[in-house]
């Protein structure tokens, strides 16, 4: 896009190295004749900034000039991981670097490593939120992702005899270079309060007249696309006190308390809930999606009318997509804001929101279905309560003239659910108000046509849809695993697999090439030694790289079952235990390695976790096992301890109970990088059978049609003793 020039900042290495002394210098304020690591990475980082800066710049003054239909991603996580390589990959320009470097006497890698992850998201759909950034600027699209500026992000997890115990991730602690702080883009965000009635032309409107007002500042974060200088914007909004003043409490004199009070407007962007379960019921919670979503429409109502003086094409030139429902309070907010605000009047406010929705859901499992209680948003938000029940008028006023009088389904097709604590169902608002309600594989759409959502697909089978998740193969190959990136290129005899995917298949013609297996081979090698001396480093453990690295890193869950790979463990070495000593050279020797985090308040997590290390223990001490069977935790699992692990890996577990796993995208990563795949039918899974064929991976386990009448039936095989133990110490 826009061509591939350059504008001022030159790329060569002289260019290169001048420019990273002069940051060490003015940035870091350190001396160039003297700094560490840190302090280079730190000059690394700004100097790549720049020329994601003036990339950024070209990529809005282009789409301001074109003003095409914008792409507004709201998402209240994002897991980016590490910013430094990715960037200089996209910008291409990583090599030039790592030339540069080498003569100041610095490793581009060594520097890579010295920065800290950016966690803002709990696991799946927080790191396909940041995947999507990528792809979205390499395929040229004018995207705008909008989230949170948590200052703590996902809790650190730390082992202590076993146990997860959880530090607090202030990820700010040594700054942040990726992102560009706007002091100017700042818009008050308001909550609790009252709605009044005011005369209005003759008539009546309401009026909402809010009791607290504190201010989003925007935090800018450039995703560069690759092969193109389409450079986005990744918009994350934290929370400020307003300047407005408590006028009451400082002309009482209460003038620190006045100060604390400003002081607490700053907790809403402070900490990322770290459950990926449920959020009911939480005030905090509510406030801080209202607070980005309000941010965020300001923003985009903003952009939109400075192009435009009227809402006549709002449609044509806004796309929001509400990743699940956490922000779908905007679909409330665009009403409120099209009809308070910019009087509008309700019907054509309606018919504007129902064109510029589309609602994507990450979740099979009912628990993950957010509710709100009335009360808690009446109390915050009372004006979005009031538009929130009118949709639902009108909506079941309209459901009667379709489905007629069937009260059951009518209630359980309902925005507002009474019962012993009236709530508001945000899946269901977010399914009335939206064109589109996106499943993640073609699994879970079946499951939410058949199951899920049953009741609104047979109304408006027209709104389902589905897109497979993807991962992008810049991060999971080209970063995390730079040789066999190089080997692909080499091979392919050229790089534009890093743009299209597809181009991989290309693979095909060499699979007989002997030399190709053997380069292949060594690249494995030289990842799995990485992946062993990080295992010791990290848990004290030595293993050995001609055993098979067995993996499994992913949220900690029951229905994920890391459960079940624990008691295959446990049987395993049993087996090994009972062989004689003449059938153990027949064992082909294995690490298994499991890795991530429980929510804090799952208990059955966390005692999967401790139960994962003390067999660990048992094992690994066992001499008489020896380097036939290893186990091993991984601590404090995220985006870059994922790009160590699983270039190293050879075989991984995506072992979910079938029917419960929405898409999954681990197993894609793997995959592009050529492990095996253990797996049940579940999620995506499905349609890479279909890829790859089923010789090509390890297919195990009940189909999802059968896992209701196996649940029904219980258990029926006789438990082992050492099983029975296992469960007990586990329950
Ligand atoms: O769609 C991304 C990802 C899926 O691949 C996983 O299967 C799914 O579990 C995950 N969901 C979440 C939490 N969801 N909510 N809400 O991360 O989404």
């Amino acid at each position: 896009m826009f061509g591939l020039m350059d504008r001022f900042l030159k790329s060569d290495p002289s260019s290169l190295q001048k420019d990273i002394l002069d940051h060490v210098e003015y940035t870091v304020a350190r001396s160039r004749f003297s700094f560490d690591d840190f302090e280079a990475y730190q000059a690394l980082a700004h100097s790549v900034r720049d020329r994601l800066i003036e990339r950024w710049h070209d990529t809005q003054l282009h789409f301001k000039k074109k003003d095409p239909k914008r792409i507004y991603f709201l998402s209240m996580e994002f897991l980016m991981g590490r910013s430094l390589s990715n960037s200089a990959i996209n910008l291409g320009i990583r090599d030039q670097y790592a030339d540069a470097l080498k003569e100041l006497g610095f490793e581009f890698e060594v520097l890579a490593e010295q920065e800290g992850d950016a966690a803002l998201g709990n696991g799946g759909l927080a790191r396909l939120s940041a995947c999507q950034m990528d792809s979205l600027a390499t395929m040229d699209y004018p995207a705008w992702g909008y989230g949170l500026r948590y200052q703590y992000g996902l809790f650190r997890q730390v082992i202590l005899d076993g146990y997860q115990h959880e530090q607090p991730d202030y990820w700010l602690n040594f700054g942040n270079p990726w992102e560009i702080e706007r002091v100017h883009v700042t818009y008050p965000v308001k909550f609790y309060g009252t709605v009044e009635d005011e005369n209005f032309n003759g008539g009546k409107r309401k009026v909402w007249l809010p009791g607290e007002t504190v201010e989003a500042v925007a935090y800018d974060n450039p995703i560069p696309g690759h092969g193109t200088r389409n450079t986005i914007t990744l918009r994350l909004w934290a929370a400020k006190p307003s300047d407005q003043i408590d006028m009451e409490s400082y002309n009482t004199g209460d003038y620190i308390n006045a100060v604390v009070n400003r002081q607490r407007a700053e907790t809403i962007s402070s900490v990322l809930f770290p459950d990926d379960r449920s959020y009911q019921g939480k005030e905090l919670r509510l406030k801080q999606q209202y607070f980005f979503v309000s941010a965020s429409l300001q923003d985009i109502i903003r952009r939109f009318k400075d192009s435009h003086s009227n809402f006549d094409d709002f449609p044509e030139k806004v796309a929001l997509q509400l990743n699940d429902t956490h922000p779908s309070l905007a679909i409330a907010e665009v009403m409120r804001v099209l009809v308070d605000e910019e009087h509008l009047g309700w019907n054509r406010a309606w018919d504007i929101v129902c064109k510029i929705f589309s609602f994507t859901t990450h979740t099979v499992l009912p628990e993950g279905l957010e509710k709100v209680p009335v009360d808690l948003l009446e109390s915050l938000l009372p004006r979005h309560l009031q538009i929130i029940y009118d949709i639902n008028f009108d909506y079941i006023e309209e459901l009667k003239k379709r489905i007629g009088l069937d009260y059951d389904r009518l209630s359980r097709m309902s925005i507002v659910e009474d019962g012993a604590i009236k709530s508001i169902r945000m899946a269901n608002l977010a399914i009335v108000c939206s064109h589109t309600v996106n499943g993640v594989s073609r699994v879970h759409s079946e499951l939410l046509k058949t199951r899920v959502f049953k009741d609104f697909y047979e109304l408006w089978p027209h709104k389902f849809d589905y897109k497979t998740n993807g991962v992008t193969q810049r991060r999971w190959i080209v970063v995390s695993n730079p040789s066999l990136s190089a080997l692909i290129s080499k091979w392919l005899g050229t790089e534009a697999w890093i743009r299209d995917v597809d181009l991989l298949a290309g693979l095909q013609e060499q699979a007989a090439n002997a030399d190709l297996h053997e380069e292949w081979r060594m690249v494995r090698k030289v990842n799995k030694m990485r992946l062993a001396e990080y295992i010791e480093a990290m848990s004290g453990v030595k293993v050995s790289v001609s055993a098979m690295f067995d993996v499994q890193i992913k949220r900690i869950h029951e229905y994920k079952r890391q459960l079940l790979n624990i008691l295959g463990i446990v049987h395993r070495y049993d087996c090994i235990k009972n062989m004689e000593k003449s059938d153990r050279t027949k064992v082909v020797p294995r690490v298994c390695i499991i890795g991530g985090k429980a929510a804090p308040g799952y208990e059955i997590a966390r005692k999967i976790i401790k139960l994962c290390n003390a067999v660990a223990e048992k094992i690994n001490n066992d001499p008489d096992v020896g380097d036939l069977l290893k186990l091993v935790f991984i601590p404090d699992y995220n985006v870059s301890v994922a790009e160590l692990v699983i270039p190293g890996a050879d075989l991984s577990q995506h072992i979910s109970t079938a029917g419960h796993e929405a898409s999954g995208t681990g197993s894609m990563k793997f995959l592009m990088n050529g492990c095996l795949l253990l797996a049940t039918e579940d999620g995506s899974t499905v349609e890479i059978i279909e890829e790859i064929g089923k010789d090509n991976m390890f297919l195990f386990g009940a189909k999802m049609h059968e896992v209701p009448a196996l649940r029904e039936k219980g258990p029926t095989l006789k438990v082992p003793l050492q099983f029975a133990r296992v469960v007990r110490y586990v329950m």
